[in-house]
């Protein structure tokens, strides 16, 4: 738990560097894991989800040094992969375990992934069933749709897959069982989900057709080992970028930002809403393009959020919630059914949440609809647990008036340790410790 005051105006001013991005940093290790060689990895995310993949391809008998930020894997392919002695625990990172079970998919040996109870009420369907259909043995609870799951690969199959959803995790799990099939695997998705996975693979060497929504990569590809560079992460980012707009008398600059454009669609909606917002030193040289953004107290305005930008900033979606309760007039966010199986209901998560500090807020089917601009007290709140949500609240006491109790603020070690340390760097506010 932690109290928080608010800033009463004196606003967010100086230039930090957020921690590694989060997917990148999984890929970074898991590829690693499954390539021949020393694979080194700068700028790696210390944040609990991703150690939860170093601990698991740990024992699955890869070496893996890590130093804080920087990682070095030993790999020897798929088949320096070994059963593992104990049970494979991916915490709380649906990442680890969607892309975990495609790495799993053709192992010849059994293994049991469990998570916590975040992960055990997320769908798990949408990557079995398709491993199920390129020939992996796998089960578990609810006809293999939740964790615990249990899983023994081999004999694998390559398919054309057309996956219901848009998800980054469901393509790279099958992605990553297509690299050990013979043949050609192909996926199609309903709309772009981040392309990380491509990028990287093709930086490990694997040659990956993409056209439109389409995928194809043929299996038996060797991955050999590289030196990957993590920029910084722009759904942590996130959190200053709307802080630094919504917080009086505040200028915040964050170096060296993951400006992917499968991940842009904060930098779009902020530009929309009318923030005051540079972006420069962009670096497009590398697989993953970075760049140092600069934002300035803004007077924003409601808009309409809905369709293809969902995916490019569905991870964003609480800290855009708050932004909203500061615009000028209503923000409708639409398409968005996905938030109700993240980390929690992000719907519903979101709307209780931001309701206790007085924000006017409605869940709908598929989003929320959140009338500005409305002046915010102080109050208990609760991030139950997620990441995103405890961050959000957090920014939310700045501008809330009085103080704010954060129940479960630890969630926000998930993907950003230092997240406390920094606003309090960028604040001269006191944070007490309870
Ligand atoms: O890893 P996890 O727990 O699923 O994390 C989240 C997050 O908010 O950090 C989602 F709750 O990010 C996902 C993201 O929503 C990370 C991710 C990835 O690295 O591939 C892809 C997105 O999920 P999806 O289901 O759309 O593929």
């Amino acid at each position: 738990m932690k109290t928080l005051r608010s800033l009463n105006g004196a606003g967010l001013t100086g230039t930090i560097r957020v921690p590694g991005d989060k997917s990148i940093s999984h890929r970074a290790v898991m590829f690693g894991a499954i390539a021949h060689g020393r694979t080194v990895v700068d700028g790696f995310l210390p944040g609990e989800d991703c150690l939860s993949t170093i601990d698991c391809f740990r024992k699955l008998g890869v070496t893996i040094n890590q130093e804080k930020e920087h990682v070095e894997v030993v790999g020897n392919g798929f088949e320096g992969l070994h059963e593992p002695e104990d049970i494979l625990d991916v915490g709380n990172s649906g990442t680890t375990c969607r892309l975990l079970l495609g790495v799993l998919a053709n192992t010849p040996f059994h293994s049991c992934v469990i998570g916590d109870d975040s992960i055990a009420k997320r769908p798990m369907s949408r990557v079995t069933n398709p491993l199920r259909e390129m020939g992996t043995k796998i089960d578990g609870r609810n006809d293999g749709n939740y964790t615990p799951i249990s899983i023994r690969g081999g004999n694998l199959k390559a398919i054309n897959y057309v996956s219901p959803v848009g998800s980054a995790q469901v393509k790279s799990a099958v992605l990553l069982a297509g690299l050990q099939a013979d043949g050609t695997t192909t996926l199609t998705e309903p709309h772009h989900s981040r392309d990380h996975t491509e990028r990287m693979l093709r930086a490990f060497g694997c040659e990956v057709e993409v056209n439109d929504l389409t995928v194809s990569l043929k299996g038996k590809q060797p991955l050999v080992s590289t030196h990957i560079e993590v920029p910084g992460d722009i759904s942590s980012a996130a959190f200053y970028l709307v802080a630094g707009a919504i917080v009086p008398n505040s200028e915040i600059t964050i170096k060296n930002v993951g400006i992917n454009p499968t991940r842009t669609g904060i930098l779009d909606v902020l530009e929309k809403m009318g923030a005051d917002i540079t972006i420069t030193n962009q670096n497009t040289q590398t697989s993953e393009p970075s760049a140092d953004i600069q934002i300035k107290t803004s007077s924003l305005n409601g808009i309409e959020i809905s369709g293809e930008l969902i995916p490019r900033l569905i991870d964003e979606i609480p800290i855009i919630a708050l932004a909203a309760t500061q615009a000028d007039s209503t923000t409708v966010i639409k398409d968005a059914a996905e938030l109700k199986v993240k980390e929690t209901n992000r719907i519903d998560t979101v709307v209780n949440e931001l309701k206790k500090l007085g924000a006017q807020i409605e869940a709908t089917d598929d989003g929320m609809i959140i009338h500005g601009k409305t002046e915010l007290s102080g109050g208990t709140v609760d991030s139950h647990g997620d990441h995103r949500i405890g961050m959000m609240l957090a920014i939310a006491s700045c501008i809330a008036n009085g103080e704010t109790v954060l129940e479960n603020s630890g969630s926000v070690n998930v993907s950003y340790p230092s997240f406390f340390e920094q606003l309090e760097q960028l604040s001269q506010s006191t944070i007490k410790k309870s």
